[in-house]
């Protein structure tokens, strides 16, 4: 039996542009999930995993398969629903999972032949049995997996091309921020695997560079750090001499123990959301939980850099509390804590997100055909009607703010800090220069943006 198992493209998306820049191959991620689902099927299936980040295949020329199944981000729905058509027309049967999967059941209903919602390692085996015996059911519920059950990724069935592994050891979160969809897909119990499981699954990784897709490594609470600790202590033990870099909330900076562990164990990068540059904005987003300890965000990060920790912040433009000069606001408070690099996305109603439902009640939702529109949800774009912020002045706003923290000068200042310091500047310097040189494709794809869909944005006054 043939099995294909495909991550679709969105040609939108900036990072996919390996070509571009020989550098973007840092940014192209591998598909763990396809890689899970591999590990949960038997030998009976000879399994191809296609990522089509890497080359879109001419799939009319490759072997017919008796299953095709598909992952999807809503971003990458509609190229995913072209793909499950050109399967069907061959009469091959499509199964399609994943985020977008879940929180668009309907929708996808409709273009594939059966859907699993929720989380795979429940109901994988039984959609293969299904298929083998001629009766695939419509739908699955997989629901939340037992943490013993996650499978090791087949992380021999993706090549080479990839800079980095891909690895996960907890799911959930308790946060439950208004923008994300985390808490609503992988619940609000922080579910973590068994350590020897994890150690186990990082020996079986090739590549030298790890991304642990954690949403948040090291948790909340007193016994989530406890966990981290004594998976540093058990990754470090194992003498993997691998680098790996994850997402962490901002108490990763509060305990020198943890920060010294996870160094140890080769731990070289944290992305951290601080969403916005002031507390109103937190409060907004629902994101409380920076706000506790009245922390000095500078000093955390500092904190984490001297364990040799490079530190990357994400902000959101956008909000309700945000006023035109947010842009300046955010580079200048995403540079004055000193974090080696800055990613603002835009603040984006994805489908199940408390701001989806409040966005949509209140008809704020700009770009809403759907599914030809979903595209545009990759947070490089305003698919909203933003309070105080027409959508030529958002992306003026996002285009200042990127201009400011990557201008020359600035990256300057980070590497001569980074390299008196004695702290890899050279990462800090090529990393900077990666997101600079990409600007001025973002700036492409924002203004096609601008032409193709500014007459969809109601102006932002009227709201
Ligand atoms: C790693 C990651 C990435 C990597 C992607 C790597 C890759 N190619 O997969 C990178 C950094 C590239 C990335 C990019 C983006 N991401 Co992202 N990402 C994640 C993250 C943190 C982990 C995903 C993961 O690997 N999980 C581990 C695997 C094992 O779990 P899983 O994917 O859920 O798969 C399980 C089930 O869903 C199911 N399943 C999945 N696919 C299929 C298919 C079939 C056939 C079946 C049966 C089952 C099934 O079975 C699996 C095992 O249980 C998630 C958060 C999260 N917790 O999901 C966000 C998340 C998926 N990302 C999100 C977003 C918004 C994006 C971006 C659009 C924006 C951005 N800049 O972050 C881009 C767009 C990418 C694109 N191409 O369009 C949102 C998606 C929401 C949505 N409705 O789409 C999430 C949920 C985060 C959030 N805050 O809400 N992301
Ligand atoms: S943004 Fe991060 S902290 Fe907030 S709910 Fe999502 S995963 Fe949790």
């Amino acid at each position: 039996m043939r099995l294909y198992l495909i991550n679709p493209s969105n040609p939108l998306v900036s990072i996919v542009k390996v070509k571009e820049s020989c550098w973007n191959r840092f940014r192209v991620w591998k598909p763990l999930s396809l890689m899970v689902l591999a590990g949960l099927t038997g030998p009976e299936w000879e399994i191809s995993i296609v990522d089509e980040n890497l080359g879109v295949p001419d799939y009319r020329a490759m072997p017919r398969p008796d299953l095709v199944g598909i992952t999807a981000f809503t971003s990458q729905s509609n190229r995913a629903y072209e793909v499950a058509g050109q399967f069907r027309e061959l009469g091959v049967p499509v199964v399609m999972g994943g985020i977008h999967a879940t929180m668009c059941l309907d929708e996808v209903m409709q273009r594939v032949d059966s859907v699993v919602t929720g989380e795979a390692e429940g109901v994988w085996r039984q959609v293969l049995d299904d298929v083998r015996h001629h009766r695939l059911r419509r739908q699955y519920d997989g629901g939340l997996a037992e943490m013993n059950d996650v499978p090791p990724a087949r992380h021999d069935l993706l090549g080479t091309g990839y800079a980095f592994g891909a690895i996960q050891t907890t799911r959930g979160c308790p946060l439950n921020c208004t923008f994300c969809s985390v808490t609503a897909f992988n619940g609000a119990r922080y579910r973590r695997r068994p350590i020897p499981d994890v150690v186990r699954e990082f020996q079986l990784i090739r590549e030298k560079r790890v991304l642990v897709v954690d949403d948040n490594l090291i948790g909340t609470r007193a016994e989530h750090i406890a966990r981290a600790k004594d998976l540093f202590r058990a990754l470090a033990k194992a003498k993997l001499r691998k680098q790996w870099i994850a997402q962490a909330t901002i108490n990763f900076a509060d305990d020198e123990e943890l920060l010294d562990l996870a160094a140890k164990a080769g731990c070289r990068g944290v992305f951290i959301g601080f969403e916005s540059p002031v507390p109103e904005g937190l409060v907004e987003v629902g994101k409380k939980f920076n706000l506790l300890k009245n922390r000095d965000f500078r000093d955390s990060v500092r904190r984490i850099q001297r364990h040799g920790i490079l530190a990357v912040a994400s902000f959101i433009i956008g909000l309700d509390i945000d006023k035109p000069g947010i842009g300046k606001l955010i580079a200048q408070t995403a540079r004055g804590y000193g974090v080696d690099y800055l990613n603002v996305l835009f603040l984006t109603p994805l489908p199940g997100t408390q701001l989806w439902d409040q966005m949509t009640s209140q008809g704020r939702i700009a770009l809403d055909n759907f599914p030809e529109d979903w595209k545009y949800y990759t947070l490089t774009f305003p698919v909203a009607q933003y309070k105080h912020l027409s959508v030529d002045r958002i992306i003026e706003e996002m285009l200042c703010c990127d201009r400011d923290f990557y201008s020359i000068p600035n990256i300057l200042r980070r590497v001569w800090t980074n390299l008196w310091r004695r702290r890899i500047p050279l990462v800090t310097l090529i990393g900077n220069l990666t997101y600079r040189n990409n600007l001025p494709l973002s700036t492409k794809a924002l203004a096609e943006f601008k032409g193709r869909c500014r007459d969809r944005h109601a102006c932002a006054k009227e709201l």
